[in-house]
């Protein structure tokens, strides 16, 4: 690893530690794609190193509404930590500026050894949030810049598991304290959730990350993500896959 990639990683991992966002990076120097995902395997390599241990991970800028929201055109990725899912609670005090967003989720049920086999692989599916946290300042960046910055992940959480089922055109509602906030389809999510999942097989596989049984992977908001307040109370529904809810400590 360059000393460049490791002391862009520290920047952003002590951004997020502190809860104190940062310059963009591309601004003080050019970043390519696949150094910003370097650093940010490096920055997932420094939680690891604090015991946090990989859980799944998630799909970014898979619909033309995220797209669009962030001013970013191509499909990104991020990894997911265990001490990033979350139950009913998020702590905001430890967060910059998050927003929430409607996500589609699959339990990975085996280890999966090729991109064909990711379909089958699947053990449930269900409704999620994802609570993200740009570390840049004004949660404005270029595309390396969200790179390196695991994509804002911040937070997530998932409800009930379902069957594997089709997912192709499924209404999603996400509601803060009780008013609709976005509604939009899994249809927006590359035209089905699923090609988002291949996505990350196929990321996974350049990457030599063998998704395995019990990770999630986040196939993408469907939807724009909006500001998350403290004390807020988020409910996501998604049509026939029941609901999930968080509140905003
Ligand atoms: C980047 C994360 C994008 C999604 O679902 O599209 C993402 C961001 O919007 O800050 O998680
Ligand atoms: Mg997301």
């Amino acid at each position: 690893m360059s000393a460049r990639v490791t002391e862009l990683a520290e920047r952003l991992d002590e951004a997020a530690r502190n809860a104190r966002p940062i310059g963009r990076l591309s601004d003080a120097a050019p970043l390519d794609v696949a150094t910003a995902y370097e650093v940010q395997r490096a920055v997932i390599e420094r939680r690891r190193g604090r015991g946090e241990r990989m859980a799944g991970v998630k799909m970014g800028f898979t619909s033309r509404a995220k797209m669009l929201q962030m001013g970013v055109d191509d499909v990104i990725w991020g990894l997911l930590t265990d001490a990033m899912l979350v139950e009913s609670e998020v702590d905001t005090d430890r967060l910059i500026h998050p927003r929430v967003e409607p996500e589609i989720a699959f339990l990975i049920g085996r280890e999966v050894r090729s991109v064909a086999d990711v379909d089958a692989a699947v053990a449930g599916v269900a409704v999620g949030f994802e609570v993200l946290d740009s570390r840049y300042e004004n949660f404005k960046f270029a595309l390396p810049d969200v790179i390196a910055d695991n994509a804002s992940a911040a937070a997530f959480g998932v409800g009930a598991w379902s069957a594997p089922r089709d997912l192709a055109n499924l209404g999603l509602v996400m509601e803060i304290d009780g008013r609709v906030v976005q509604t939009g389809s899994s249809a927006a999510i590359l035209g089905d959730p699923r090609r988002s999942l291949r996505a990350a097989a196929r990321l996974a596989a350049e990457a030599g990350i063998t998704l395995q049984p019990g990770w999630i992977v986040l196939a993408g908001a469907a939807t724009a993500a909006v500001p998350l307040p403290k004390g807020a109370h988020v409910r996501v529904i998604g049509s026939g896959l029941g609901s999930v809810e968080v509140t905003a400590r």
